[in-house]
């Protein structure tokens, strides 16, 4: 065991999105995923004192408590030797709850730097088994490229768990089109748990993801952008349908958001490849190819831009 542990994971970015759990406890999910990491994410530090539990977020110690804190110390109470406390020091380089995905990052991070501190020495499947139980989307941000995350039929969660693609899409870029950094109104989780409760196109979900995930990779190993950008955006605004039809209804959308959905839907109509995806959030995540950065960054100026492959 080490005094202490550094880590960083990346975030991912769903272009088949996860939405929904068949079991709770352990984030079981109704469907398979397929995200794409980026070169943001979090970087945790874990230290072990004799003192008590800290826990930092971007340099501001969390109240015990508070959400962040509960669910940190809670994951870390499951490997805790006695007479131990952890100070977490964690840094995210994208906004907490900006639906960002940085709970994936996180957890993720937090895994690694256990696996560290405990010298471990567990694979990578183990510790996407591991990440998944502090946060579903967790478990897709132990690689980088594209990850999918298999849903597993198993009770014990075994065969849930996330793997990298053996493929690149070289000129594939992905750019942030922030519209919002607050608070979302209602986190993921309690959204997919109400969305699977009451609306009555839930069950209409399970086969558009089925479909679209076969679409999706059939499209990343033929390096076909144009299907990538069209599936991940029919996929990513059928969730959003899913959820628009809960009880009560649930909307991410800001005024902006729609704005910027029809924006891309006119300048794809004359002729330009851009696509878009969104999570449990107002903001649009850009899908286009680095041959159209001038066009797209002038239609969307201050847009944050990532090139998915090419380091
Ligand atoms: C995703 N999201 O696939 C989807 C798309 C949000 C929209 O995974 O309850 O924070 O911790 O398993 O992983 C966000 O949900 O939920 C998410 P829990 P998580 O990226």
């Amino acid at each position: 065991m080490k005094k202490t542990a550094s880590q960083f994971a990346p975030a991912n970015i769903a272009l088949i999105k996860y939405w929904g759990k068949r079991q709770s406890e352990l984030n079981l999910p109704v469907t398979s995923s397929l995200s794409i990491s980026l070169p943001l994410g979090t970087r945790t530090t874990l230290t072990l004192t004799s003192d008590k539990d800290h826990v930092v977020l971007n340099g501001q110690e969390q109240a015990p408590g508070s959400t962040f804190y509960t669910r940190t110390i809670a994951f870390c109470n499951r490997f805790r030797p006695l007479n131990t406390f952890f100070h977490v020091d964690t840094v995210n380089d994208i906004p907490t709850s900006a639906g960002l995905a940085s709970s994936s990052s996180g957890f993720a991070a937090l895994v690694l730097a256990l696996n560290e501190l405990f010298e471990w020495n567990l694979d990578k499947k183990a510790l996407s088994i591991l990440a998944r139980q502090g946060s579903g989307s967790a478990c897709r941000s132990l690689f980088t490229g594209f990850v999918e995350w298999h849903r597993g039929e198993q009770d014990d969660g075994q065969d849930c768990y996330a793997e990298r693609l053996d493929a690149r899409m070289e000129d594939l870029c992905l750019g942030l089109w922030m519209i919002s950094e607050k608070e979302k109104p209602i986190d993921s989780r309690r959204a997919m748990n109400l969305t699977v409760a009451t609306s009555p196109l839930y069950s209409a979900w399970p086969a558009i993801v089925s479909e679209d995930l076969k679409r999706l990779k059939e499209a990343i190993f033929a390096n076909d952008f144009l299907t990538l950008g069209q599936v991940a955006e029919q996929n990513a605004l059928a969730m959003h349908a899913t959820m628009m039809a809960a009880k009560p209804p649930i909307l991410y959308w800001l005024d902006e958001s729609v704005a910027a959905m029809h924006k891309i839907w006119k300048w794809r109509k004359e002729g330009l490849n851009l696509f878009f995806t969104m999570d449990a959030g107002p903001n649009l995540k850009l899908l286009f190819q680095k041959k159209d950065l001038v066009p797209v960054t002038s239609l969307f100026p201050h847009l944050q831009v990532f090139s998915l492959f090419s380091s």
